[in-house]
């Protein structure tokens, strides 16, 4: 397969079965894109919303020829498919899969925007991702991916 952009995305289910449901949607990216690696699987106190299911979250970093714009709708079939329903704002939900990091790039647009916008202040982003590609840079932050890990452990 083509691998010219690389991307990590970070994932977090948190109704039915979540393990399972992580590992469908791993194959289901695999079908238009290369895994590289992935992360272990966090457990994960919910976050925003709190009246609701403990997550698994988890981080993967994945080559593909897809442009950012392309590579989101297609995660956005996925979770379609994986029975993702949009009610609560940050509530629960079978499958999230949010594109984290592009290429050392930003990518700006009216509906995506990367470096996730609340990656650098989310202990279950940066934990998996830290395990993944503790030396990635954050291209807004100017700081890599251990070093805000580190520094948001120091705040809590
Ligand atoms: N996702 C959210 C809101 N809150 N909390 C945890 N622990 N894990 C998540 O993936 C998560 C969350 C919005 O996408
Ligand atoms: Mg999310
Ligand atoms: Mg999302």
């Amino acid at each position: 397969m083509p691998e010219n952009n690389r991307y990590f995305l970070g994932l977090g289910s948190n109704l039915g079965d979540r393990q399972q449901t992580l590992q469908t949607a791993i194959e289901e990216i695999g079908e238009f894109a290369t895994v590289k690696s992935q992360s272990s699987i966090y457990e994960t106190d919910p976050v925003g919303y709190k009246d609701q299911g403990k997550f698994l979250n988890m981080a993967l970093e994945i080559a593909s020829e897809l442009t950012p714009l392309e590579l989101i709708f297609r995660t956005s079939e996925i979770e379609h498919k994986l029975g993702r329903e949009r009610t609560i704002k940050n509530g629960p939900r079978t499958i999230d899969i949010d594109i984290l990091l592009y290429n050392n790039r930003t990518f700006r647009h009216q509906y995506l925007q990367i470096p996730h916008p609340h990656l650098h202040k989310r202990a279950f982003v940066l934990e998996p991702l830290n395990e993944i590609a503790p030396e990635a840079i954050h291209p807004e932050q100017n700081q890599t991916i251990k070093q805000l890990w580190t520094n948001l452990k120091s705040k809590n």
